[in-house]
C-alpha cells in the first residue's frame, strides 16, 4: 500500500494508533480487546499503559480493559509491532549481516554495505507483509457471561459439547437446523446427545452442507444472562491406509495451495477478495484447499462452512530448520490457538502441522511427537498431517507419527527443468515408495511451474504459459496411475493465483505459479485444470 520503499522494506517497529469512544452507559459491562491478527510481534497500550504482549501473525489474542477504559470520553488504544523474524520465531528467519562476516568469491567481495547494515530473511518465498492484518473488536459482555463453546458431533447425530463460563452457573441449551426449527434441547455445561434424523455436513460434490446452530443460555438467578450461538456441522472424517473418508464415503481433495494476497491490500484481509477467490474456486470445480501457510482469517473458515469447501488448516510453521534449536513451545501454543479458533467449523478436516520442514534429522522427531501428541489430545475427531518437501520418504524422521501424509513435488521445475518426459515416472516412484514405506493415505499438496501470463512460447519454454500448462498435464498422467493404485487421496496445485515474495533472482515481481494471475485473471492451465476438476467432481 505504501509508496515509499524504505518502509515497505522496514524492518523493525511500526506504531498504530487510534481514539475510541466507549458509551457511558456501558459501565458496569465487561470489555474486552480482540486482535485478529498483528503480525509478527505485537505490544497493546491501553491510554498509554502497556496491557499484554503476542506473539505470532495469524492466531487472535485478546485482553480485558473493563476496569482501565475511560466510559464516556476518547481512549487512546496504541499498538506497536514488529516484523523482525529470527531461528526462534515461528516462521523461522534469519539475518544477513552484509559487513559483519566479509566473504570473498574469487573477485567479488560481498561486504558493500554501510556499517550495521542487514536483511532479514523469512525461509519462505511469500513476502512477509506484516502490522495488523485484520479486524481488531472491541468485544462488550455481560459481567458473567459464556466464554466458548466446543461442540464434536458426527454425521450420524451423536454430538459431545461443553459450554464455558468460568462460573458455574445454569446453562441450557438447544440446537436449530438451518430452517431454523429446533431439533433438540438441553441443559448443563457440558454432556452428550443424540440428534435424530441429522442433515449432515457435505462437501461440495456429495451433497449439501447443511449447517446446525448451537445456541447456549447462561442462566443466574432464574434470568438469562448471556446467549451464546454458535455455527456447527455434523460430519465424521476417518481415514483407512489409502483413503480419507467423510460421512463414511471415500473423499478426494480437489484443490489448491493458496496465499492471502492481493494488489494495495496485501495479506489485509478483504471480503470481496475472499469472495472473488472462493467463486472461482467453485467455478473451476475444487472442493478443498489448504491454508497455506499460515492460519487464515475466521470469516473464511465460516464462509468455507457454508459453501462446503474442506480445508486442511496449516499452522504458520513454513520451512522450519534446525532442530532441536526451532522453538517447540511457540509451535505448540501456535497449534492450541489454532485448533481453540477453529475446532467448531466442518469445513476443517485436518490439522497441518507444517510446511516442508527439514525433517531429514534425527531431532526432528521429539520435536513433531509433541506436536502430533498435542493435536490428537486437543482434537481426537480430525487427521493430522504434516507437508514434506525437502525431505524424502527415506530420510524423514516423522512421517509415521502422522495419519495422512503431504508431499509437495516440482518434477519439470525444481527439479529436471525441461525434462517434461521424466515428470511422470519420477513422480510415480517417488509417491509409491512414500506409501510403501508408511502406508498412510497420501496428498500431494504442491506441483505446479511459473508462467508469466501473456507469455506465449511454442514449442514451450520455462515461465512461459504453455510450459506450465504441460507440466501440469505430465503430473496429471502420473496422478491417474497413482489413482488406479490407490495411493492417492488428493491433489493440489500450487498456486491458485500468483502472489507477492520478496525480491530474489528466481521471482519477477512475485511468485507466477498462480492458475490465476494477482488479478485473478485465468492462464492457459486453469483451463486444463478446470476440466480435470470438474470431471473429478462429477465423480465424487
Ligand atoms: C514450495 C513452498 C511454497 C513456494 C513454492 C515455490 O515448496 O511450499 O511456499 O512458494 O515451493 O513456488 O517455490
Amino acid at each position: 500500500m505504501t509508496a515509499d520503499a524504505t518502509l515497505r522494506d522496514h524492518i523493525g517497529w511500526v506504531w498504530y494508533e487510534k481514539m475510541h469512544i466507549v458509551p457511558e452507559r456501558d459501565v458496569g459491562m465487561r470489555h474486552f480487546l480482540r486482535f485478529s491478527s498483528v503480525n509478527y510481534y505485537g505490544t497493546v497500550y491501553l491510554n498509554g499503559q502497556e496491557l499484554i504482549s503476542h506473539v505470532g501473525g495469524h492466531l487472535p489474542f485478546e485482553v480485558e480493559v473493563t476496569d482501565r477504559l475511560l466510559y464516556g470520553s476518547a481512549n487512546k488504544i496504541t499498538v506497536a509491532v514488529n516484523n523482525t523474524l529470527s531461528w526462534s520465531t515461528i516462521p523461522q528467519g534469519d539475518f544477513n549481516y552484509y559487513n559483519l562476516q566479509p566473504k570473498v568469491i574469487g573477485n567479488w567481495t560481498l561486504t558493500r554495505a554501510p556499517e550495521g547494515a542487514f536483511t532479514d530473511i523469512g525461509n519462505f518465498d511469500f513476502f512477509n507483509y506484516a502490522g495488523i492484518l485484520r479486524s481488531v473488536y472491541i468485544i462488550k459482555v455481560p459481567k458473567k457471561h459464556i466464554k466458548d463453546i466446543h461442540i464434536m458431533a458426527e454425521h450420524r447425530g451423536s454430538f459431545i459439547y461443553e459450554v464455558s463460563t468460568g462460573d458455574v452457573d445454569e446453562i441450557e441449551f438447544r440446537i436449530l437446523d438451518d430452517d431454523e426449527n429446533e431439533v433438540y434441547s438441553g441443559s448443563g455445561a457440558e454432556g452428550k446427545g443424540q440428534v435424530d434424523g441429522v442433515r449432515p455436513w457435505w462437501p461440495r460434490g456429495m451433497g449439501n452442507p447443511s449447517l446446525y446452530v448451537f445456541e447456549a443460555k447462561l442462566i443466574v438467578n432464574s434470568q438469562v444472562v448471556d446467549i451464546y450461538r454458535e455455527v456447527f456441522g455434523f460430519r465424521t472424517v476417518t481415514w483407512s491406509q489409502d483413503k480419507i473418508f467423510i460421512n463414511d464415503r471415500p473423499f478426494y481433495c480437489i484443490g489448491f495451495g493458496m496465499h492471502e494476497d492481493f494488489e494495495i491490500h496485501g495479506r489485509g484481509f478483504d471480503r470481496a477478495v475472499m469472495t472473488k477467490d472462493l467463486n472461482l474456486l467453485e467455478w473451476m470445480g475444487g472442493n478443498c484447499y489448504r491454508t497455506t501457510h499460515y492460519p487464515y482469517d475466521e470469516e473464511r473458515m465460516r464462509e468455507n462452512d457454508r459453501r462446503g469447501i474442506a480445508i486442511i488448516a496449516e499452522t504458520p510453521a513454513v520451512g522450519l530448520k534446525g532442530f532441536p534449536k526451532a522453538n517447540n513451545l511457540l509451535h505448540i501454543k501456535m497449534l492450541e490457538d489454532l485448533v481453540s479458533r477453529d475446532k467448531n467449523h466442518p469445513s476443517i478436516i485436518m490439522w497441518s502441522l507444517a510446511n516442508e520442514p527439514h525433517t531429514e534429522k534425527k531431532e526432528s522427531r521429539n520435536y513433531f511427537k509433541a506436536l502430533v501428541d498435542t493435536a490428537h489430545a486437543l482434537d481426537p475427531t480430525r487427521p493430522v498431517t504434516t507437508v514434506y518437501g525437502p525431505t524424502n520418504s527415506g530420510n524423514d524422521q516423522t512421517a509415521d507419527l502422522l495419519d495422512i501424509i503431504c508431499v509437495n513435488r516440482y518434477y519439470g521445475w525444481y527439479i529436471n527443468m525441461g525434462s517434461l518426459d521424466w515428470v511422470n515416472s519420477s513422480l510415480i516412484y517417488d509417491i509409491a515408495q512414500w506409501k510403501e514405506i508408511f502406508r498412510k493415505p497420501i496428498i500431494i499438496t504442491e506441483y505446479g511451474a511459473d508462467s508469466i501470463s501473456g507469455l506465449n512460447q511454442e514449442p514451450s519454454i520455462d515461465f512461459s504459459e504453455q510450459y506450465q500448462n504441460e507440466i501440469i498435464m505430465k503430473t496429471h498422467e502420473a496422478f491417474d496411475v497413482l489413482r488406479q493404485q490407490n495411493i492417492l487421496a488428493g491433489e493440489m496445485i500450487w498456486n491458485f493465483a500468483d502472489f507477492m515474495t520478496g525480491m530474489s533472482t528466481t521471482r519477477a515481481v512475485g511468485n507466477h505459479k498462480g492458475v490465476f494471475t494477482r488479478n485473478r485473471q485465468a492462464k492457459m492451465a486453469a483451463y486444463t485444470l478446470r476440466k480435470r476438476y470438474l470431471g473429478l467432481l462429477d465423480q465424487t
